[in-house]
């Protein structure tokens, strides 16, 4: 019998893990608590990218090369966005902008987040709606660098990532509670997994949240496994920034470095085998009691199945 699972996910590296997990497991065992710290609102829409990136992995429907937004995209709606003056930075497709569209109409009539995003999730044909906002209310992840303060998708997107962060915050965390259907998804959780997303800007902006530590501490404290996966193979980042951010924080650029950022939080961290060295044990045992070896680089639909298999197993 496999365990029913939350797992804790950012956009692209969470998104793989999960499709894995939902394919492992039976239909309605896995709940997938998303990062808000990234949404934003651009053209007067509300835009939740992870959420989303979510949404059309999970649905076979993403564009696998780019690792968001959805695969045979045209791209009519961004030329007119540029020629008319319109931010054009922030590649909205034809239809992925008719979601977001549609998701602004909802929320502007009352919908709650969660139920609007379980609704585009089951008229996708994800029946049993498994991803879950962190929360219903704003929570948005800021970065102070040279230039000064800046919002997510601007530095991520439009800085490419390429301004230096000095430091973090989560605008918002402090006033916000996580949703009845995430507070479930915790309490019924046999096994918590942290997905190989970028631990101070994907991952960080969930534990933000007071109410949703407290229910993995709670968890926890009655037998559930934290496990983690490491967003940081041979020295760097599987995909993004996570690297950079590392060392920028006084941070090992290593899983030992996830370990202290996450410290205190995970039972065990699933890294890659070849990086399971004396030297990085000693130095994630103040964060986290165990470091598993395992193969979890995702580079096709048979490797997200094998580490999902590899994690259930554990
Ligand atoms: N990422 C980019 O690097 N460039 C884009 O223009 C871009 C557009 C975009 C549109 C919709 C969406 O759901 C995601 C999009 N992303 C884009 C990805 C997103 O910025 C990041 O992957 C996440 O926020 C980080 O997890």
């Amino acid at each position: 019998m496999s365990p029913r699972v939350a797992l804790l996910a950012g956009g692209v590296g969470g998104a793989k893990l999960a499709d894995g997990l939902r394919r492992a497991l039976p239909a309605g065992d896995l709940s997938v608590i998303a990062n808000v710290g990234d949404d934003f609102e651009l053209h007067g829409l509300t835009i939740c990218p992870d959420h989303d990136t979510l949404l059309y992995t999970l649905a076979g429907l993403g564009d696998r090369e780019r690792g968001w937004g959805l695969a045979g995209e045209s791209w009519n709606a961004l030329e007119q966005f540029a020629t008319i003056g319109a931010p054009a930075w922030f590649r909205l497709g034809d239809r992925d902008l008719a979601l977001h569209v549609h998701r602004t109409a909802q929320l502007r009539s009352g919908g709650r987040l969660t139920e609007v995003n379980q609704a585009l999730q089951r008229s996708l044909g994800l029946h049993e709606a498994p991803i879950l906002m962190a929360s219903d209310q704003p929570v948005r992840t800021q970065l102070r660098t040279a230039d000064g303060w800046m919002e997510f998708q601007p530095w991520f997107v439009g800085a490419q990532a390429k301004p230096e962060v000095s430091e973090v915050t989560f605008s918002g965390a402090a006033d916000a509670h996580a949703t009845p259907e995430v507070l479930a998804a915790l309490a019924a959780a046999e096994r918590i997994y942290i997905a190989p997303s970028n631990p101070l800007v994907s991952i960080a902006p969930i534990l933000a949240i007071a109410e949703i530590r407290s229910a993995i501490t709670a968890a926890r404290a009655r037998g559930v496994q934290v496990i983690g996966v490491s967003p940081i193979v041979a020295g760097a980042a599987l995909k993004g920034p996570a690297d950079r951010m590392l060392a920028a924080a006084g941070l090992p650029v290593s899983p030992a470095g996830v370990a202290a950022h996450l410290s205190g939080l995970m039972d065990a961290l699933l890294v890659e085998a070849v990086d399971l060295t004396p030297a990085l044990i000693a130095e994630a045992a103040p964060h986290v009691a165990t470091l598993i070896p395992g193969s979890i680089v995702m580079r096709n639909d048979d490797d997200r199945l094998r580490l999902a298999r590899e994690l259930l197993a554990l």
